[in-house]
Formats: structure tokens, C-alpha cells, sequence
């Protein structure tokens, strides 16, 4: 096996894929289930509602069938836990923020965004991660319908940043004005969160 610089990193040794597997992360070829309480109640339909609001103030929602009705987005991507598992190809179907914001009719209102789940999680992200297609809203993985373990109905992808980003469950986008903490962010973990820069912890 040729010896490249891309050794030369935390993993040193490791196979790192030609720069594609993160620092200190290993592949897994299952989808490990993680959350840090017991799982929500499943919804029914009717009680799903997915909110967009700035600040305290309403500006969208979707129930459902709105939701299923915007514009469908794939993706293919890998994903990376920082608890150190990472999963290569994994497919994704949804709505991109992009086209969440477009519905709403809102265009990049603050900077900052904190995603709320349903069971009470979340997780803080500057708006710039969110946009030019780098996130969606997903709702489906491998063209099934997203299981209610892993956030099912809809969550948020966020892809290139560590998984705890990617909210399960979630019920709001709410946008805010200052950088606010979300679940594991007051505990300890990074504001950002880049699996490349190993931004696990702040
Ligand atoms: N609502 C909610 N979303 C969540 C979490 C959670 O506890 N609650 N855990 C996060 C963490 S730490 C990870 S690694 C991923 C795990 O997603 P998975 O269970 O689909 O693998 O979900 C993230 N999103
Ligand atoms: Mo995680």
C-alpha cells in the first residue's frame, strides 16, 4: 500500500481513505442508533408540525402533507459521528434549507439558527452551514421512510459537521441574532463542529 502524506494525521496508520475518513474516526459499515434520552413519543400525522420562526416570532409551518409537498432533494454523503464512527454513501431524501427558506418566503434573517426537536434536544449552527445545498430536512434514507429511531419523520442532515448537529425529530428552526448553545454544545461539546478540524470539543 503506498505511503502517503495523509498518514501523517491522529489516525496515523489507519487507513484514512485518501484524506476522506476524519481525524481518530473508523468506518462502520452498520447505522448505530444514538440519543441521549429515551426516544420521543411518535406523532401522529396530524400532531406533526415542522415551524420556522425568527426570534420569537412565527414566519412558517408545515404540517406533513405541505412539507411532502416542496421540492425533493437526494443526497449522498458521508456522516460522522463524534462519539469516532463514521458511514460512507449514506442516502438521503428531503428538503434542502435552501428550498425551506424559498417556501417560507425568508432569506438568511439572522446568522444563527438553533434547531429544536420534540424531545427537547438541540443543537446551535451558524446559517452558513445550512445553505447552498450543504442541508436538508430529511425524510427519507436508502429511499425508505426515516425510522422513528433515527429521527423519523423528518431531521436535520448537516452532513459535513459531527452527526450530534443532525437534530432528530425535529419540530423548529428558530433563528436568533446571537450564537445560543444547544443540548450538547452547553455541555461541553464545539460550536461548530468540523469532523475534518476535529472540533469535538470547546
Ligand atoms: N432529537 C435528537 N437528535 C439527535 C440526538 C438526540 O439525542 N436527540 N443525538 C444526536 C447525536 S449525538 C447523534 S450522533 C445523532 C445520531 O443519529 P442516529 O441515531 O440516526 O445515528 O443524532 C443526533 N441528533
Ligand atoms: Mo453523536
Amino acid at each position: 500500500m503506498p505511503i502517503n502524506r495523509s498518514f501523517l494525521g491522529r489516525n496515523r496508520g489507519v487507513d484514512n481513505h485518501g484524506g476522506r475518513l476524519p481525524p481518530g474516526q473508523s468506518l462502520t459499515e452498520s447505522f448505530p442508533v444514538l440519543t441521549s434520552g429515551p426516544a420521543p413519543r411518535p406523532l401522529s400525522e396530524a400532531e406533526w408540525a415542522l415551524t420556522l420562526k425568527v426570534g420569537p416570532r412565527l414566519v412558517a409551518q408545515w404540517t406533513l402533507a405541505d412539507f411532502r409537498a416542496l421540492p425533493q432533494s437526494e443526497q449522498v454523503v458521508d456522516i460522522h459521528c463524534v462519539t469516532t464512527w463514521s458511514k460512507f454513501d449514506t442516502r438521503w431524501r428531503g428538503v434542502t434549507v435552501d428550498d425551506l427558506l424559498a417556501a417560507a418566503g425568508v432569506q438568511a434573517p439572522t446568522p444563527w439558527v438553533l434547531a429544536h426537536s420534540q424531545d427537547g434536544y438541540s443543537t446551535n449552527l451558524p446559517l452558513a452551514d445550512l445553505t447552498q445545498g450543504r442541508a436538508m430536512v430529511a425524510t427519507h434514507f436508502d429511499d425508505k421512510p426515516l425510522t422513528h429511531e433515527h429521527g423519523g419523520p423528518a431531521r436535520l442532515l448537516v452532513p459535513h459537521l459531527y452527526f450530534w448537529k443532525s437534530a432528530k425529530w425535529l419540530s423548529n428552526l428558530e433563528f436568533t441574532t446571537e450564537e445560543e448553545a444547544g443540548f450538547w454544545e452547553l455541555r461541553g461539546y464545539h460550536m461548530r463542529g468540523d469532523p475534518f478540524r476535529e472540533e469535538r470539543y470547546g
